[in-house]
């Protein structure tokens, strides 16, 4: 029996000497380089004791060896779990302990002992300059290793996204799910064995991980891996690229630059935006600046791509397109889930092999998204214009993408309202320049308190990533509410709505 994933993803690119990542520096690792590393490393996976359908959770910087890892845990039927490197080691506890991960990878300077001990897991490092423990131990492993049969519907990655109530849900993907998606984008974008992408994406999430890095996989194609977004090194690297993926903060930091001209994309050939919405001004900007008409597509966790604007078709501003071949999408009215007619506005759901199994031990979350037809309730709400392109115009759960990171108010709420002094908090995300969107603490204080936000804002580095931490946290006497009493966030994103404005 075969690897399905693996065998298409990997499988015919063992003795390949071209490069398969391409460095800042200008060195490179080839295709037959990374599969020997990826062997070794599936060879200490198993002696750890891994079994197959086990989990791993990686919290490692970019890197060829983080990739490596991804394809060892394919290679040996582990289930890959990556996590966010600016996660607290409080928010990693959370997903370890959910997971049951029984190995926990990381680079030495992120402080989880505590934490694999408390969940019983063993505790590797891997850094990213390649040393480590886990790195001694694939040094004098061998670089042969049976690959372990695993089918379409065998589990290959858990990656977990924000839930309403706060707690975070682990979205079981199959190695059906990735590998049918990056067949059907490698078509519908074209790539082939000459692209070099760009690709200076974190690698734990869905964009950088599986849109990104699959696509190149399967095509047998380049990647220019940079270890994150910074407009200089992109600039470097475009004029020896053939695309790129980014989210819109990329776009627009390109735009601030005045080096984006024609003359340092005339060579490129597609320019990939998702994971939150761009605005149809970046995408009309970046238009006039380079002559190239940036390709917006629309996608989640639980179902890699669903829509994309067409690669020969026209690129419509404002729109993520229409939806991808083998996925079904529909309006529907959020109250009784009945399909609308084009040109209304409902909750967007969408079906195909490109859709999610369930979140891990949560059965009711997932009856309560995935309905048994198999549609997926999205959450966002969306029109299909009178072109047949969807355009997402909003979302009917409580969530802010700043910079392409989802934010779950909840999660943020439940901190706030634990601090010295604070009755009760209401969080949102007001249009931010930089980032899309960016987050807002409302606090009220407990009737005689006094509140110290300098304080709040320490303590709140201490548990969560940096980029949920609210940029400005201010005082209200109360927060505003229905009869129901339900808080109107609307009525606070209208007050404090422009507050990163100007
Ligand atoms: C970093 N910081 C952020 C963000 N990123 N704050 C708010 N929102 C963010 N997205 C904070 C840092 O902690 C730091 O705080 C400061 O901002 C600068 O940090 P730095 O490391 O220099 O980061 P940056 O260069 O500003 O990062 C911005 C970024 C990055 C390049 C936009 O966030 C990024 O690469 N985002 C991509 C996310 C992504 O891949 N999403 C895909 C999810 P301080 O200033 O206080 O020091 S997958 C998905 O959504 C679906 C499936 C889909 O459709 O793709
Ligand atoms: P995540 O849970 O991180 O996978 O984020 C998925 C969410 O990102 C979707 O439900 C959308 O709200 C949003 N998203 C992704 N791509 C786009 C896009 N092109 N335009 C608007 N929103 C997007």
């Amino acid at each position: 029996m075969s690897n399905l994933l693996y065998d298409r993803l990997f499988g015919s690119h063992q003795g390949e000497q071209k490069p398969f990542l391409i460095f800042a520096d200008g060195s490179q690792q080839s295709y037959d380089s990374f599969l020997r590393q990826t062997a070794r490393f599936a060879n200490v996976i198993q002696s750890i004791g891994l079994d197959v359908g086990d989990r791993l959770a990686a919290q490692i910087e970019k890197s060829a060896e983080a990739l490596a890892l991804y394809a060892a845990c394919v290679k040996s039927g582990v289930i890959f779990l990556p996590l966010n490197t600016a996660y607290t080691p409080a928010e990693v506890s959370y997903f370890v302990g959910d997971s049951g991960a029984k190995l926990v990878v990381a680079d030495q300077y992120f402080d989880l002992a505590a934490v694999a001990s408390e969940h019983g897991a063993v505790l590797e490092r891997l850094n990213a300059d390649g040393s480590g423990s886990f790195a001694d131990r694939a040094a004098t492993a061998s670089d042969i290793f049976a690959t372990v049969p695993r089918g379409a519907d065998d589990l290959a990655a858990f990656l977990y996204t924000s839930g309403t109530t706060g707690r975070s849900k682990g979205a079981m993907l199959t190695q059906n799910n990735l590998l049918s998606n990056a067949e059907t984008l490698i078509g519908e974008w074209r790539f082939d064995a000459n692209d070099v992408l760009l690709h200076a994406l974190p690698i734990f999430h869905t964009h950088g991980l599986f849109v990104a890095t699959n696509i190149i996989l399967l095509a047998k194609a380049s990647m220019i891996f940079l270890p994150k977004f910074s407009a200089d090194m992109v600039i470097d690297a475009l004029p020896k690229a053939s695309s790129m993926m980014g989210v819109p903060t990329f776009y627009t930091r390109l735009l601030d630059d005045p080096r984006l001209t024609p003359d340092l994309t005339r060579h490129m050939r597609l320019f990939i935006s998702g994971s939150a919405p761009l605005l149809a001004e970046t995408h009309i900007q970046f238009e006039s600046r380079t002559g190239h008409r940036i390709l917006e597509r629309y996608g989640m966790t639980e179902t890699n791509m669903n829509t994309s604007n067409p690669y020969d078709g026209e690129r419509r501003a404002g729109t993520v397109g229409m939806a991808l071949p083998g996925v079904d999408m529909k309006i529907t009215n959020p109250d009784n889930g009945e399909a609308l007619a084009d040109g209304e506005i409902g909750q967007i759901e969408v079906r195909g092999p490109n859709v999610f199994v369930g979140y891990w031990n949560m059965p009711e979350k997932t009856r309560e998204e995935l309905r048994e037809d198999g549609f997926f309730i999205t959450g966002d709400l969306g029109r299909i214009d009178e072109y047949g392109y969807l355009q997402i115009v909003g979302r009917n759960k409580d969530l802010i993408i700043s910079g392409g990171y989802n934010i779950y108010p909840k999660e943020i709420e439940l901190v706030l309202d634990e601090q010295p002094g604070v009755l009760e908090s209401a969080v949102i995300g007001a249009p931010h320049p930089d980032f899309g969107e960016s987050v807002i603490g409302i606090l009220v204080a407990d009737s005689g308190q006094s509140v110290d936000l300098d304080a709040i804002e320490a303590d709140l580095g201490k548990t969560l990533a940096r980029f949920k931490q609210p940029r400005k946290l201010v005082m209200v006497e109360s927060l505003p509410r229905n009869t129901m009493g339900k808080v109107q966030k609307n009525i606070l994103r209208d007050e404090f709505g422009s507050t990163f404005q100007g």
